[in-house]
This record gives C-alpha cells, structure tokens and sequence, in this order.
C-alpha cells in the first residue's frame, strides 16, 4: 500500500516518541495526575469502579476487565446503538461543580451524573477558547485542520467557519440514520453557509456569535442573534430556558430512533445575567425585530451583582441538565442514552466573580492546565458501571466514540481516540502524543509530561517542563532538570504542529 502522509507522520512520531522515552525508573507511573482523584497511588487501573457508583471510593478496579462482561452485570460487547446528549458548559472551571470539588455551587444534577457515570479527572478541552473545542468535537481531529486555530470574533471574523468540507460528527451520524439536532451556541461561522443546517444538523435553535445578551440576544458588537434554522428570529426569554425546552422538544419528537442531542449552553460565559435579570444590549448593527424595543434595557451589572448571577447561571445550568434527564426517564429513553457533560475550556480565573478552577494554574486563553482540563462526565446507565476516570481524554475523542458505538466509518482520519473500551470493559488506552496549541504557542503532554513552549508566559523566555502526576498546579518547572527530555519532546511537539498545521493558517485574533 502507497504510504500516506499520515502514515509518514506516524512513523516520525513513533520515532521520536522512542527517543524520548526514558528509563522506567524515571518515568511516573501512568494514571495518576490528579491531586483531587480518590484512587490508590500507583494503581495500574484507569477507573476506579465501585459497587455503590460512588465516585468517592478508594478501591481499586481491575484492569481490563478480567471478568466476561455477562459477569459484569450491564456491560456487553455490543451495545445497542445509543442515543448521544452532549451537555456543554462555557467558560465553566474545572472547580466550579460539587463533584470536582466546589463549595461555592450548588450542582445537584450534574452531582448525580457523575455518581452514575465515568468522572474525568483528566478530560480536556481541544481549545482553551471556545471556537476551537467546538470545532474539534464536532470534526473529531485537531480544530486546525478545519481552519478554526482561535476565537471566531463577532467583530474581525464574520466570514470565517468551520469548513464544509469537513465531515462533522451530525453529518456522520446522519449517515448512520441518527437524528440530529443542536440548541444553543454554535461559534464556529457567522455566515448562513456556516449555520447548523449545513453541517449535519436537521434542526437549529440559537445563536452562532461567542456570547449573546441572555434576554435581548444581542451579540457583543450589536448584532441580534438568535436562529431557528437559518432565519433569524425573535423569541423573549432567558436563553439557557430556550435551549432546554428545545432540546425536549427534540427528545420527545425523536424518541423512536437514535438521536444526537447536542446541547452547548452560554453559561457561565459574560454578559452574566441570571434567569431574574433584564436585557442590557440592545441592537446597533442589522435586524431588529419591533418586539425588541419593549425590552427593558438596563446598564451592566456591578461587581457584586455579577458575582450573583454568575452563581446564578452555574446553577441554572445545572437545573438545565435535571430537566433534560428527566424528559429522557419521562420517555424511557435514559438507560439507553450516553449523556456527555464537559466545558469548552477553563473558567476565566476571576475569582471575585466565582471562577473556581481548583487547583490548576491559569485560566481561560492559557495553555496551563487551567486553560483547558475541564469537567468530562460520561454517563449511561444501561452500558456504563460507575467510576473514577485518570485517563487522558479530550473533546475530540466523542466523535471516533460515537462512530464505533453507532457502527459507522468516519470519512476522515481521526486524531481523536474512541473511548468505547475504556467505558465500557475498562481498557486503558495506549500512550499518546497530544497537543494544544494558541498562536505560536505549544503544550506538548506525553503521559504524565507536559512541555510549554518557550513563549507561553510573558515572564519566562525558555521552555518549561512539569511532571503533571507529581505537581498538577505546575509549580515547579523541571526544564533544567531534564534537558535531554525538554529537548525530545520539543522536537516532537515542532513535528506535530507542522503536521497539523499543513493547509491552515492562523486567525488573526484581535
Ligand atoms: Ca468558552
């Protein structure tokens, strides 16, 4: 067979990787990189199982499953095909959930999804932005293969999105005979040959710009967004509340065949507006419906106001996610729907607002691991035992998941993995080179290693090395340390950015 570009790219990184694999007694044992993780130090298994799904135990579960899945109860080799509800939160810290950690926040539901599901402590989001995430979960490869290497800005890139020629994760289902529907933030192409509707999705309710005014929707630069389908239209109300209510619609409407929910919410991103709170945008620039001049405008809320309605939105998120779960047990639909919940990058690192991202450093725009590990929960009552998670998983991982539980070939190469054996019969998955990339800058993560390039903090002018296993809050840089290693893994963090970066450029983000 002609070697393909991939499989050149492969052999170099196989290559590489080999050079800068070390000695076993100085390489940390995989699997463990989080502080807030409750298992057995050193443990060879990924997910913790527990008989009472309780997350919080700290018995070890075997690797691999050795026992025939029959013996397991639930788990079975060949699922039905599931139905896929995806639950995206933004700007959402990985802090700011009772069930990674919080005290602040009152989560309850999404408390309970993660007691009956797979708790991430190292899930990911592509991006540490919004439109790069969202472009990654929806192609299943690294976001700049699609041209989507930042922020799709209101005010600079009206005529940039995800490109069409790239199959997204709704056209493939679509394939596979899914219904497909999306309510809420879209964020990768203002243009109407960007909208939904033209990739994969049958129905679209909500808005395509990074934040909307929650009552006015009104985008930052004046323009009014709101969709149904590929028409701009006004309906008054509180977005987070429109979404829900879409999304049962959606169930209800499709609950005799597999469907695709996908369900990015606007919080707990700016303008921070609670459910009781008033507009205040209102339209410069384009459609401005007559409703909209009955709206209540008011002026930005004040520090202590924001705070409020920023512990407001993260709570009516969470009574969002209640209302979903109920419709799916309302329609019988529950035990045989796989309900992802993640965030599209870290919180903004305001803490006087209540961004909480534990005990990571960074925030939002930033590659240390603030920036971008977010809360991932996977939950499915009929095919998933409940478990603590410490491997590493990222949002483009849920599409070459949902292909092999769908039972359908994606067009394109992967850089995502399917997570299916490691939810369902506990497999690890193998090592792997990962990236996240912002501009020039790099962070390279192979196993417990993270390398930032030289250029990712203002106040250092060389690379940095942490061992994320041993120090999470990435205090301690070890560059200096272990120079042989920073020099391997820049080498192979140069190889992937060129590869990935082949036929993209960069946005310009202003
Ligand atoms: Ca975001």
């Amino acid at each position: 067979m002609k070697p393909t570009r991939l499989s050149i790219s492969l052999f170099i990184l196989t290559a590489l990787f080999t050079l800068q694999s070390a000695p076993a007694d100085q390489r940390a044992t995989k699997g463990s990189a989080s502080s807030i993780q409750r298992a057995t130090k050193g443990s060879a298994s990924s997910i913790q199982r527990t008989p009472e799904g309780s997350a919080s135990s700290t018995q070890p579960a075997t690797k691999g499953s050795a026992s025939p899945p029959e013996a397991q109860g639930k788990s079975s080799p060949q699922p039905t095909r599931p139905n896929f509800v995806i639950i995206m939160a933004d700007d959402l810290g990985y802090g700011e959930l009772g069930c990674y950690g919080s005290n602040s926040f009152k989560t309850p539901h999404i408390d309970a999804l993660a007691r009956g599901g797979i708790r991430f402590t190292d899930f990911h989001s592509n991006g540490a932005v919004c439109s790069p995430t969202r472009a990654a979960l929806l192609t299943g490869r690294y976001q700049q293969r699609s041209g989507i290497d930042g922020v799709i800005t209101a005010k600079s890139h009206r005529h940039t999105g995800l490109g069409l020629e790239q199959e997204t994760v709704a056209e493939m289902l679509k394939r596979a005979g899914y219904a497909t529907g999306m309510f809420g933030k879209w964020h990768v192409g203002y243009d109407t040959k960007f909208n939904p509707i033209k990739q994969g999705f049958d129905e679209f309710h909500g808005f395509v710009s990074g934040n909307i005014d929650l009552f006015s929707h009104i985008d930052q630069e004046g323009w009014f967004d709101w969709w149904a389908q590929d028409k701009l239209t006004y309906i008054p109300g509180y977005a987070p509340h429109h979404i829900t209510e879409r999304g049962i619609e959606f169930i209800r409407q499709h609950k005799d065949r597999p469907f695709l929910l996908y369900l990015p919410h606007p919080a707990p991103h700016y303008p921070y507006q609670g459910p009781g709170d008033h507009a205040n945008r209102v339209v410069k620039k384009g459609f401005k419906p007559d409703q909209l001049d009955k709206l209540t405008t008011v002026p930005g809320l004040k520090k202590a106001e924001a705070s409020r309605a920023y512990r407001e939105m993260v709570q009516d998120l969470d009574t969002q996610v209640g209302k979903i779960i109920a419709e799916l047990e309302c329609q019988g639909l529950r035990e045989n729907t796989l309900i992802i919940f993640c965030s599209d990058n870290g919180g903004t690192g305001n803490k006087k607002l209540g961004s909480d991202n534990g005990p990571l450093r960074g925030k939002k725009g930033q590659l240390y691991e603030g920036g971008h590990r977010v809360a991932g929960i996977f939950n499915w009552p009929s095919n998933i035992e409940p478990g603590l998670c410490t491997e590493t998983a990222l949002t483009f991982d849920l599409m070459p998941t949902f292909a092999e539980l769908a039972d359908v070939v994606p067009e394109a190469t992967m850089d995502g993995l399917s997570l299916k054996s490691l939810l369902l019969t506990n497999e690890s998955l193998a090592e792997r080179p990962l990236v996240w990339m912002s501009g020039e800058r790099i962070a390279y993560r192979l196993g417990d290693w993270k390398l930032l390039s030289a250029n990712n903090d203002k106040h250092k002018s060389s690379p940095m090395l942490f061992n994320l296993r041993q120090d999470l809050g990435e205090t301690t840089d070890l560059a200096t340390q272990y120079p042989e290693r920073v020099k391997a893994m820049q080498a192979t963090a140069l190889h992937l950015q060129r590869e990935i970066r082949t036929n993209s450029k960069i946005l310009n983000e202003k």
